[in-house]
């Protein structure tokens, strides 16, 4: 029997259409899924488009194999891989690859890594974006683990990415949990994204009373200008759909409530573990929190708000397109701070720019954009901010009083728009000269003895508050 290039174990949507990828790209690949029946329909669905090795169990699977053995896990995260993981690993000999393609957490990533480093096995966790239509066209691929793996891997993982101008979107992210992080910060930074265009939409809508078809058209609009991306495109896709049953906007007849399938959650967890400020993706996920509360939300329905008339004209729109662009910036700024922040905390050397080139293609968060940042780091890869690079300030620049007048309308009729407002606040307080954090840390001082820096000496200092009020050295 022809041994396979390749393994995929877990057929469900996005297995099956990687496996799928892999074979239309010309590589024998083994299939294997818990339920055999997955398998099956695959290899008879899909058979005439390559070369399938169907197994029924994980020990022909493993033997169906070219050594060393490259394995693909593409089950449901969590309990299941570990098992998975820990099924393969018995059967595996040193040298041979896991990669878990799910959305696993970089630290159970790192966890597992190092269990099987310990084996003499590679692990590799891989963030794949793009959904199923990205798994079997071209995701956007974010690998960790060795140097070694990806001499391995890389090849074949390129080979079934994404491309952009010929280039493919997917490289080394770095060792162990990085290729998980940086998949992680990129949902994070795609419900940023989704939280502002929907706050966007709800604006003008409520603010110039426009319809979601018209909305449809300014957004398609938008896409032809500087914030070109898939998720503008589709947002007038859904704006522009129809209910057929009902003959209302589609969007008119969906509930509410966003859900999530938490990484947005582990973008802050670890945000706020790292000490950085993703404020963005920190009120896109309590967005989506305080939406999923009908019970609250009922109960707060008759406060009173001040009222909605006649507040833009077709000035607004232009304002909002900027206020989205501009915060659309920062959303990236923190993101991006996040990736440094972890690389320098795992030392993973993570190369931003080269993050930003990946996105380009295959992913959700896709976007014209991205090639800016990718030029941002060219231009100095030790950038402190994204916001201090030239372009991206002279734009912040451009457009910083458009975003306050919207903020400004925001308030005045009582439309929330937390993510316009805290991106507009992260910027109004990374710019500033002296922030009133002096005053917390006097305040510190007052009741904890918390000691403070001065801003004309070396050194730590505490007053002492309840007695004479002098200064003396910590
Ligand atoms: P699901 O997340 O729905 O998982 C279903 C698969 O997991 C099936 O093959 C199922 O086998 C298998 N499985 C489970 Br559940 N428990 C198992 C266990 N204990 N042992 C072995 N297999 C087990 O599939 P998906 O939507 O294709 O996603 C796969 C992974 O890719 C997930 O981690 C997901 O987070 C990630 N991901 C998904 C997307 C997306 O757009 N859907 C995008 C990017 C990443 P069965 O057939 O026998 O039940």
């Amino acid at each position: 029997m022809d041994l396979a290039d390749i393994g995929v174990t877990g057929l469900a949507t996005m297995g099956r259409n990687l496996a799928r990828n892999l074979a239309r790209h010309g590589y024998a690949v083994a299939v294997h899924n818990r339920t055999y029946g997955r398998t099956q329909q695959l290899v008879k669905e899909f058979g005439g488009e390559g070369t399938f090795v169907p197994s029924e169990d994980l020990a022909a699977f493993v033997a169906s194999l070219k050594r060393p053995r490259r394995a693909i896990i593409m089950v449901k995260a969590g309990a299941g891989t570990d098992a998975v993981i820990d099924q393969l690993a018995d059967l595996m000999e040193p040298g041979d690859m896991i990669v878990d393609g799910g959305n696993a957490h970089f630290d159970d990533t790192r966890r597992r890594e190092a269990a099987l480093r310990e084996r003499g096995l590679h692990f590799v966790g891989t963030g794949i974006s793009g959904g199923e239509e990205g798994a079997l066209n071209g995701p956007s691929i974010m690998p960790g683990g060795s140097k070694e793996s990806w001499e391995a891997l890389g090849p074949i993982l390129q080979d079934i990415s994404a491309k952009v101008d010929g280039v493919p979107c997917c490289v080394h992210v770095g060792p162990d949990g990085a290729g998980h992080f940086v998949k992680m910060v990129h949902n994070g930074i795609e419900y940023s994204d989704m939280q502002l265009i929907a706050e966007s939409y709800d604006l003008l809508r409520q603010a110039l009373g426009a319809t979601p078809a018209e909305l449809a058209s300014v957004f398609r609009e938008w896409n032809r200008g500087e914030l070109d991306s898939y998720l503008i495109e589709i947002t007038a896709e859904v704006l522009d759909q129809v209910d057929a049953e009902t003959g209302k906007p589609f969007v008119d007849v969906v509930v509410d409530q966003a859900e999530q399938k938490g990484t947005g959650r582990w973008t802050v967890q670890s945000a706020l573990d790292l000490g950085v400020p993703v404020t963005g993706i920190a009120e896109a996920t309590f967005a989506r929190a305080l939406s999923g509360h009908p019970e609250q939300r009922a109960a707060a329905a008759s406060l009173q708000g001040p009222g909605l008339s006649g507040v833009g004209g077709r000035e607004l729109v232009e304002d909002v397109r900027q206020a989205l662009y501009a915060s659309k910036i920062v959303a990236y700024a923190q993101g991006f701070d996040q990736m440094a922040a972890a690389s320098r905390e795992y030392g993973w050397d993570l190369d931003l720019g080269a993050m930003a080139t990946i996105w380009r293609g295959g992913c959700i968060i896709r976007a014209k954009f991205l090639d800016r940042i990718r030029a941002a780091y060219d231009a100095n890869p030790a950038l402190p901010t994204l916001l201090a690079d030239p372009t991206f300030a002279a734009a912040l620049d451009a457009g910083q009083e458009a975003w306050r007048r919207v903020v400004t309308t925001a308030v005045q009729i009582g439309v929330p728009t937390p993510g316009f407002s805290s991106a507009l606040a992260y910027y109004d307080g990374l710019r500033r000269d002296r922030l009133p954090a002096a005053l917390i840390q006097g305040l510190r001082d007052y009741f904890g003895a918390h000691t403070y820096r001065r801003v004309d000496k070396e050194g730590s200092f505490h007053t002492d508050w309840s007695g004479d009020r002098t200064e003396h050295p910590a």
